[in-house]
């Protein structure tokens, strides 16, 4: 773990660096579960889970919403100057994740600095807090687990960006795409993400759908082939969400997904970024939003957070629940791990009344000891219980004789109809879920 790292001035004063206690603990600003040496099912849980800060809700995010302005008045971002701010805000990240223990944080392009009043402008900032970036990483485990470009805050995206009905936002949006891609490369980003607000509509009235998907994948090729030539050698992320801000958002789902990379051919360069809220969004749990990504190998990243079983949409709150995570860590095991160089990110946010500085230590170590309690839960299951074996069980008439051939695809549909026959009406086996239920309940 590398060492604190304060800039001019320290931000989170009196907390030192966040240690592993062990489950006794009454610490509250200590790990009980989350031990970056432990090894569970052959990997460090350093290795397991590349963690990661949202740049966005940590440090901008002021807990402003449609009722009420901001609460909080976070001590970084008081300066006028934006370049001044920008790097004030970088020094508290930094801190932050040295003191958390964590070494990965994601961002936009806005969240590093405002925009400028021109592109050029604009440019000039990023150039300048990707230079402080590069010079403050020097000698340390802070690293970029992706970067993106905030292409639904401003107004000039009102009808979309990549599917923009007007071909001159369109490549507003392309170079906005650009200048995120440079950003995130120069910081050594691990991976690049997409995820599109407005990428989708509000009527399709006045919709031409078809053009638009055409166009979005359009710009995905040439968002990939530029990064390609410049080096880049992580995946490309596309992040789902079925709604919100837009009625209908295209990359709907994981499955969504899937499907619009194999039409337009992007398979080989794009995986799934999923988002725990997105999922519950789509009328999904995430463990399957999980194995749709698994069984297509697009298990690229994950956006970590959790729903409201009340609110109807993304209220992004630090992950809690045990039962939703042991069932995603079990998905999470068979997968192997992440497809790709992804990571956890917490796209979460404390709530507007959470306003002490330290509110933002607890949310993530809360969140980081959830994942890694869930991790140590479902790899017990997994090697103490009968949870597998019971699993595969299920599906051994497929495992050798005539349902092996079927397997094979050795058989026709006269087979089978022809099979049938002979062995008349199938047997009734149970399917046990009270059981497999009490199974992840025994292990919790
Ligand atoms: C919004 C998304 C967003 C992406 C990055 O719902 O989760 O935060 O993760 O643009
Ligand atoms: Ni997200
Ligand atoms: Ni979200």
């Amino acid at each position: 773990m590398s060492k604190v790292i304060i800039g001019e001035t320290e931000y989170f004063k009196g907390i030192s660096q966040i240690q592993f206690e062990g489950k006794e603990s009454r610490n509250p600003l200590a790990f009980k579960y989350y031990d970056p040496n432990r090894i569970v099912s052959g990997k460090t849980m350093a290795e397991q889970f590349k963690f990661a800060v949202a740049y966005w809700h940590s440090f901008c995010n002021n807990g402003g919403d449609p009722f009420g302005v901001g609460t909080k008045l976070y001590p970084w971002n008081t300066s006028c100057d934006p370049i001044q701010n920008a790097k004030n805000k970088m020094d508290a990240a930094f801190e932050f994740l040295s003191k958390l223990g964590v070494n990965y944080f994601c961002f936009h392009d806005v969240d590093l600095i405002d925009e400028g009043s021109s592109l050029s402008e604009t440019e000039y900032r990023l150039q300048a807090i990707t230079d402080y970036g590069l010079e403050k990483m020097k000698g340390t485990d802070i690293k970029v687990l992706w970067g993106t470009a905030n292409l639904f805050s401003n107004p000039r995206y009102m009808n979309g960006a990549a599917t923009n009905p007007d071909f001159n936002t369109v490549a507003y949006a392309g170079a906005q795409v650009k200048n995120a891609i440079d950003a995130t490369i120069k910081l050594g980003g691990e991976n690049y993400v997409f995820w599109g607000g407005r990428e989708g509509y509000m009527s399709l009235l006045n919709t031409n759908m078809k053009r638009e998907l055409d166009n979005i994948a359009q710009f995905f090729h040439m968002a990939k082939d530029y990064a390609r030539a410049r080096g880049f050698k992580g995946d490309f992320l596309i992040e789902p969400k079925p709604a919100e801000p837009s009625k209908h958002q295209y990359d709907f789902d994981a499955a969504t997904v899937t499907g619009f990379l194999r039409e337009y051919n992007l398979f080989d360069d794009f995986k799934l970024n999923l988002e725990v809220n997105h999922a519950t969004l789509a009328n999904h749990t995430m463990a399957h939003e999980m194995q749709v990504a698994a069984n297509a190998g697009l298990l690229g990243s994950m956006d970590a957070n959790r729903g409201d079983y009340q609110n109807g949409w993304d209220t992004d709150q630090f992950p809690v629940d045990l039962y939703e995570l042991t069932e995603m860590m079990l998905v999470f095991l068979d997968a192997g791990g992440f497809q790709g160089g992804g990571g956890i990110n917490f796209d979460a946010k404390t709530r507007r009344n959470s306003t002490d500085l330290t509110d933002l230590f607890y949310a993530h170590i809360g969140g980081i000891d959830a994942f890694a309690r869930s991790l140590i839960i479902a790899d017990r299951i997994k090697s103490e219980s009968d949870y597998d074996s019971l699993r595969s069980d299920r599906y051994s008439s497929f495992d050798s004789g005539i349902g092996l051939e079927f397997t094979d695809g050795k058989l026709s549909l006269s087979d089978l109809h022809k099979l049938a026959h002979q062995q008349g009406e199938p047997q009734q086996i149970s399917g046990k879920q009270e059981l497999y239920e009490n199974i992840i309940n025994q292990f919790i």
